[in-house]
Parts: C-alpha cells; structure tokens; sequence
C-alpha cells in the first residue's frame, strides 16, 4: 500500500509538472507597461488599446510561432520606483518582450531590468536621449528624441515666430527638465530667457510661479511636461489674465490637456509632435478600428499598435523568442506597416525621426509648421 501511495504521488507530481511545462509553451507572453493608473492613466490606456489591436490581429491569423499571444499588462503609475517592481514582475511572469514604458523617468530604470533578463523593450513613447544612449542593446524606442523635438520647437520661435522674451518651465522629471534644457540650448542667444524653474508634477496651483512669469513680460511660455499640468498651466495663466502663448511637447498634445485647459485657454497652443498619422496611408485601416472601438486615437495608440507589431514581426522572422536572436533581428530587419518604413539605428532609435509644430485651434490639434 505504502508502495503505492509513493507511486502515486510521483505520478501526480510528474503530471502537474508537466502539465505546468506544457502550459508555459503554449503561448507567448508579450509585457505591456505604462501608467494605467493616476493621473497620466490616459497615456497607459492609450498604449494597452494599440497593442490589443496588434495582439488580436496576430493571433486571428494563428499568432506568432503558432502560438497564441498574450498580454502581461504592468502599471507603473507613472512612478521609476513602481516602474522598477512591474519591470522584475513581467520578467518573472516570463515575457519576451515589452511594449513601454511611457515615461523616460520610468524607461530608463526599468531597461536595466529588461537588460538584465536579455528582453527586448520597445517604447513607444520615452522620448529622453539617455534612455539609447547607454549602450543597451535590446532597448528601442519608435518615437523621436527631445534633442529632436527640443531643436524644432527653438527653430520654430527662432525662423517662424521670431520672439524675443520666453520664459521656460519644466516638471524636474527627466523628460520635461530635459526637454526643456533641450529647447533651451537650441534657442541660444535667439531670444532672452526671462525665467527658468521647475514646478513640482502632481501640484493643482500654479498661480505663484505665473504671477511671478506675468511680471517679466515674456511673449511666449515653453513648458517641459506632460498634459495635466500644462493644462493646469495655461488654465491658470488666463484667470491671471495672461494671453502669453504656451508652447510644449508631444506630453501635452492629448485631448485631456484641452479637457483640462478649457477650450478657450488652450487656442493657439502650440506643441512639438511627429506629422498626423491621419496622412499616412498605411495608417488607415488601424484608426478605422480604433475609432470604432475605442473612440479617439490617442497621440501614442498608433505607436504602441506599431512596436507591438515590430517586437512580434521580429520574434516570427527570428523563429525564436530567444531575446539574444530577436534583438538582432530588430537592429537588421526594416519594418513596413501603419507608421511606414521603419528602421533601428545601432542605438536603437529611429532613423530619422522629424518632428513639425501642431498648434491647438477650436479644441482641436492641427499641424501648423513643420521646416
Ligand atoms: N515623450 C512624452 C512623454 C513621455 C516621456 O518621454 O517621459
């Protein structure tokens, strides 16, 4: 008897084991990461409808290695730290990829974790040089970088609006400090800055730092950061009686900022973003079904769907997921889909990455200038 209950249990061991095992292979585990939650939740839920979009697509045609794909979906809140916990969680759920992170505060932290476990990380949306510039190989991103956008925004008051007095604020996070100073050092001696300083993400009142911008008569104020403080910005900028233009980056080029701003104080914003993916032909058929399933494209659906689409192009061309194979795949292949052609630079950028000026007119964003 004692025999057999031995036997038994070696039998029911081996048969979880490898039902355990057989489970792991059946599908591959993409990780989808951003803020889901909080205050830029917007940005997070954008992503995870593009790469809904891509993961259905695949898997209605049998999915990637004939495997079916599924998504891991971490919410870092717009948090390095938090960025840092969901990174380790979806390489221990075992992903062999990432789609993310948002934020280049929580890009950055979180590809040392994906570096470390050999993954491929896309982003579709940290824009902050530092984030490809540390020699990670497996670290991309398909959106431009803020030494691009930072350089066009400068131009664009420098050769179009041809201002003389700006004042700059930025949110002290890595990518609006950054993309401040990024505009700032392109502007040069083009025009006099009349204030530079940081407020702090996540405050409601900015009237005190505005009255004290208000007094130097800047004709145009450049903020680094993201939508809901730029829209607090510019609302306040107006009850203080303040006309003075704003100008930001792709962060605040979202309807929220309008939602936030109200439609009258937003007009005439003007912001630094990639050309609308509205003229793209390629682009059509994924805005179509967005628009029908979730409503407005949001500025970075289209990117998320797209690095989605390129991490599973590159694991089927690698006929591996193996994140040393894929990763390679990536730096070689080109990739044609909704955004056109794309190809990775060594570091892991895109080639040629251009950036125009949107400005904001009747709640709306529209493209306005572009060099
Ligand atoms: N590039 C828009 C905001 C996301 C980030 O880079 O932090």
């Amino acid at each position: 008897m004692r025999r057999f209950i031995i036997f038994l249990t070696v039998v029911l061991s081996l048969a979880i084991l490898f039902s355990g095992c057989k489970k792991k292979e059946d599908v591959i585990k993409v990780g989808i990461a951003g803020p889901m939650t909080g205050a830029q939740a917007k940005m997070g839920t954008d992503f995870k409808n593009g790469v809904t979009i891509a993961m259905e697509e695949w898997n209605s045609k049998g999915g990637v290695l004939g495997k079916k794909i599924e998504i891991i979906v971490g919410d870092d809140a717009a948090d390095p730290k938090q960025a840092v916990s969901v990174a380790n969680k979806i390489v221990n759920e075992g992903a062999v990829g990432i789609v993310g992170h948002f934020n280049s505060s929580c890009s950055i932290p979180a590809s040392d974790v994906y570096n470390r476990a050999g993954i491929p990380m896309i982003t579709p949306a940290s824009t902050n040089p530092q984030l490809t510039e540390r020699g990670y190989r497996g670290v991309f991103r398909v959106c431009g970088r803020d030494d691009q956008q930072g350089k066009v925004g400068a131009d664009f008051i420098r050769d179009k609006l041809k201002i003389k007095k700006v004042a700059i604020i930025h949110d002290k996070t890595t990518y609006g400090q950054g993309l401040a100073d990024e505009f700032k050092k392109h502007l040069g001696s083009a025009a006099e800055v009349v204030y530079y300083g940081g407020i702090t993400q996540g405050d409601k009142d900015f009237k005190t730092v505005l009255t004290s911008i208000k007094e130097k008569k800047p004709e145009l104020i450049y903020f680094g950061g993201i939508y809901p403080e730029t829209g607090l910005l510019t609302k306040q900028a107006r009850e203080i009686n303040m006309a003075v233009p704003f100008m930001s980056g792709d962060g605040s080029i979202d309807p929220k900022f309008v939602e936030i701003a109200g439609d009258k104080s937003a007009e005439g914003t003007y912001l630094t973003f990639s050309p609308d993916p509205k003229n793209i032909p390629a682009a059509k058929g994924f805005i179509e079904k967005y628009n029908a399933r979730f409503g407005e494209l949001g500025p970075y659906s289209i990117y998320a769907y797209e690095a989605m689409n390129i991490l599973l192009a590159s694991i089927k061309e690698s006929g591996t997921t193996d994140g040393k194979v894929v990763i390679e795949k990536l730096h070689s292949m080109e990739f044609s889909g909704a955004l056109g052609k794309i190809k990775f630079t060594e570091k892991g950028d895109v080639a040629g990455s251009p950036y125009v000026i949107w400005i904001t007119k009747n709640g709306k964003f529209e493209e306005y200038w572009k060099q």
